[in-house]
Parts: C-alpha cells; sequence; structure tokens
C-alpha cells in the first residue's frame, strides 16, 4: 500500500503523467544517453488530504552546483521579495537584535534587502551556484540542505530565529519530519515559520497542471497545511493568498498555542470545505480537464504546423518540462524556447529536447505564434515583447485553457 509522506495514512493515486526527466535538466546533446526518468504520479492522502507525489527524485540530482533557476529573473518577483523583506523588517523583526532566517534563498532576491538594512539573517541554500550569487550581493548563506542535523548548528552558532521563511522551497522538501524538528531546535518560542507555495486550490481551479512536476512534492492546501503543523506539534496560525506564479498560499505556523488564529484561516478552511478540494469528484474533474488541454494543445500545434506556420516557445520554465513530456511536444512542434537565463541558453529542453536560445532570436525574424510556458509572467512579458503583437504574432496559452491572444 502507498501512503502519505507525512503522517503515513494511505495514498490515493489520482494522476499518472508518465515517465519524466528532471525538470531542470537541461542538456548538452552529448547528455542524451544518460538522461534521468521518474514515473511522475500523483495522490492524495486518506488521513490528512495532502496531495503529493508518489516517486520522490533524490534530491541531490536537482538540487545542484549548477542549479539553473534564477529568482531575480522576473522584475515581478523582485518587487514581490523586496515588498516581504519590508513586511518583515517592519512587523516580525523589531525586537533588540532580530534574526531571520531563510530556505532555499536563491540567488538573494529576498535577503539583499535584509542584509541591507544591517538586520541578522542567514540564507540556506544548497545549490551552490546561486549561493554564490547570494553571497555577491551581500547575503550571509550556508550550503547545506535545511534539515534537522544543520538546523542544530544554525542555532548553536546563531541562537533562536524570530523567523524562518522560505518561498516556493517547503513543497521541495519531502522530508518534513526532519524539517519540523529542525524548526523547534531553532525558532525562538514566540517565533513563526512563514512560508508561501502554490496553492491546490489554485492548481486545481486554473488546471495549471504544470506545477506538478519533479521538485515540487507536496501541493498544499489550508486543510493539509493545518494538519501537517499539527501532526509535528505546531499550528497553522495564519493565511493570505498570493498572486505570484499563478496564485499561491502564504502560510504562517507557530509552536502550539503561542499565537491567535486569524479569520482568515477560518474562511479558507471553510471555503476549502465548500469547494470539496479535497474530494475524489473534484480531482477526477482536474484530471479529465488535463487531458483535454493536452489535446487540445497538440491540435493545435499540428494544425498551425499543418498551415506552415512558425511556432516557438517563451520561457524555459521547469513546469513546460511536464507540458512538453507529458502532451509529447518536441522540436518538430515548437521550433526552440526563448529564455533569458544565460545558464540554459545552447542546452536542450529535458525530455523534448527542444533547444534553448537567447531571447534575442524571439525577433529574428518574429513567429507567427509564441508558444507562453512561463504563463505566470504574462502581464510582464507580453508588455516587454509588445512588438511581436505590432508584427502580427499571437500568444499561446494553455492554461486555464487553450486558447489563443
Ligand atoms: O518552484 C520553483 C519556481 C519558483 O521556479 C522552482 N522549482 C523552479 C522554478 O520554476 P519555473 O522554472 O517554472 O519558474 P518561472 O518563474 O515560471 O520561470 C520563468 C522562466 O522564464 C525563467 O527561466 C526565466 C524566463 N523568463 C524570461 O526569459 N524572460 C522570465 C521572464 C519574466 C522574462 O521576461
Ligand atoms: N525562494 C526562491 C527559490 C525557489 S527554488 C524563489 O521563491 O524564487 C527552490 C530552492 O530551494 C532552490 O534554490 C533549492 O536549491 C532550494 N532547496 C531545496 N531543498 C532545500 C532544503 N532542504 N533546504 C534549503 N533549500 C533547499
Ligand atoms: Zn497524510
Amino acid at each position: 500500500m502507498l501512503t502519505c509522506r507525512i503522517c503515513e495514512g494511505p495514498l490515493r493515486e489520482i494522476c499518472d503523467f508518465g515517465r519524466h526527466p528532471l525538470s531542470g535538466g537541461f542538456l548538452r546533446p552529448d547528455e542524451i544517453e544518460r538522461e534521468f526518468f521518474f514515473r511522475l504520479a500523483i495522490g492524495i492522502c486518506g488521513e490528512c488530504s495532502m496531495v503529493q507525489l508518489i516517486e520522490e527524485v533524490p534530491r541531490q540530482l536537482m538540487f545542484r552546483n549548477d542549479y539553473p533557476y534564477l529568482s531575480s529573473g522576473s522584475t515581478v518577483m523582485r518587487k514581490h521579495f523586496q515588498q516581504t523583506a519590508e513586511y518583515f523588517l517592519r512587523t516580525e523583526l523589531t525586537g533588540p537584535d532580530p534574526f531571520i532566517v531563510e530556505l532555499g534563498c536563491n540567488d538573494g532576491v529576498m535577503l539583499r534587502t535584509v542584509a541591507e538594512a544591517g538586520v541578522r539573517h542567514l540564507g540556506v541554500e544548497p545549490s551552490r551556484g546561486v549561493a554564490d550569487i547570494a553571497r555577491s550581493n551581500g547575503v550571509r548563506v550556508s550550503t547545506d540542505f535545511f534539515q534537522e542535523s544543520s538546523a542544530k548548528s544554525f542555532y548553536a552558532e546563531n541562537g533562536p530565529a524570530d523567523v524562518v521563511y522560505a518561498a516556493n522551497t517547503v513543497c521541495h522538501i519531502p522530508y518534513m519530519e526532519s524539517i519540523f524538528r529542525g524548526l523547534d531546535a531553532l525558532l525562538a518560542p514566540g517565533g513563526v515559520f512563514i512560508f508561501e507555495d502554490p496553492y491546490l486550490g489554485d492548481i486545481v481551479q486554473r488546471t495549471s497542471f504544470d506545477q506538478i512536476y519533479d521538485e515540487h512534492f507536496y501541493f498544499f492546501s489550508a486543510t493539509s497545511v493545518r494538519a501537517m503543523a499539527r501532526h509535528f506539534g505546531f499550528e497553522l496560525v495564519d493565511v493570505e493568498r498570493l498572486p505570484v506564479h499563478g496564485g499561491e498560499v502564504r502560510y504562517t505556523v507557530a509552536r502550539a498555542g503561542r499565537r491567535p488564529i486569524s479569520a482568515a484561516v477560518t474562511t479558507l478552511l471553510a471555503e476549502e470545505e465548500a469547494a470539496g478540494i479535497s474530494d475524489t469528484a473534484t480531482l477526477t474533474g482536474f484530471v479529465e480537464r488535463v487531458h483535454k488541454i493536452s489535446t487540445d494543445l497538440v491540435d493545435l500545434l499540428e494544425k498551425l504546423r499543418a498551415e506552415g506556420r512558425t511556432v516557438v516557445g517563451y520561457g524555459a520554465t521547469q513546469k513546460s518540462a511536464t507540458v512538453t513530456n507529458f502532451c509529447g511536444i518536441g522540436p518538430d512542434l515548437v521550433s526552440f524556447i526563448c529564455d533569458a537565463t544565460p545558464s540554459k541558453q545552447g542546452r536542450l529542453a529535458p525530455g523534448s529536447h527542444i533547444p534553448v536560445c537567447p531571447p534575442e532570436r524571439f525577433a529574428d525574424p518574429y513567429p507567427d505564434y509564441a508558444l507562453l510556458f512561463a504563463w505566470n509572467h504574462a502581464e510582464e512579458i507580453i508588455a516587454k515583447e509588445q512588438k511581436f503583437r505590432e508584427a502580427g504574432g499571437r500568444w499561446i496559452r494553455y492554461v486555464p485553457d487553450v486558447h489563443i491572444i
């Protein structure tokens, strides 16, 4: 029997997406032969409602020295994290000598504002390449994985943390028992653990199935996070919905009984109950819509190819690995993908082996259609690439359904 990675309750499989590569595995041509694959499938726990991957990919394969994602690549996200830092500086970090720890600080997009304010901080970032960029931005970083053992040494060296924060990182960590033991060791008695991740409610409602890939192990809801916090002796005390990355929730967790539970928690729990977020019918409906998107997208791309239209991808996102590999989209349907990240350029996208090119290739000449893989950055990218529209180009989106804009 499959069991839940949080509470060991029975896990029921919801959807099998088939064989998938590492979503961050951008390849040189000589690496194709050795490409790693695993079974991408999700299930839901009958006890705690946590939606999770069924197979776990070893962390050292994903979070490597050459981890490709740079958090500062979007103006909207830079602003989001600057505002987040400013919010912490004026709320939780106002004591005599406050201390904040960030898990998965990446290139220092959030902590650089904290560092500039002269506040004690520590970024925990196992991917050395991005950790080095954070250091060059004046951020103090440990390249350990956060877990019970490293958390205990952070405490021994720095004392208690007022805030432990993580964006788009907690959902990447299967070993949650070790994380909560680490939090118990590191957090001040009245400290808080604040984390934000893609929200199951938005994934289901928008059919953003491309949020499901190797690194995203958990798909959180207020219902499952409340149960998880309880299971490890903590309590969910606040939630806030965020518009970034296609819809996220920021959860605040404290030691049980230390903070009042906000009305927002009660409201979101009630909304999830009313929407039947963990019901079989809801999840079956989601899977049916995923199959429809896949068929519609491939039909559209094949029709455009038959008409002799040119189609390229925009944004070599890790999400796009799920779309290309699940739908079976290769260089015959999407000739290349433009992406501003230097380390992805000149490589082949995982599994699909679609070449990744610098954004300058986009206008040289403009294609007839651009498939917007970075749909979560739509506003920013469409504004930046206004000339494409003016030249008669059209964007293709596939979330919440396949449409041309
Ligand atoms: O959870 C995760 C999120 C935070 O980041 C990680 N597991 C991995 C990664 O996921 P992703 O690759 O799906 O994230 P994004 O933010 O959707 O990626 C956007 C991609 O598009 C980047 O490669 C940068 C690129 N881009 C671009 O070329 N021009 C982005 C913008 C805004 C642009 O103007
Ligand atoms: N916080 C950034 C980066 C998210 S990508 C943002 O929101 O844009 C996820 C990051 O988590 C990667 O940089 C990865 O190296 C890091 N990570 C993965 N496992 C971790 C762990 N156990 N402890 C700390 N960081 C981890
Ligand atoms: Zn469970």
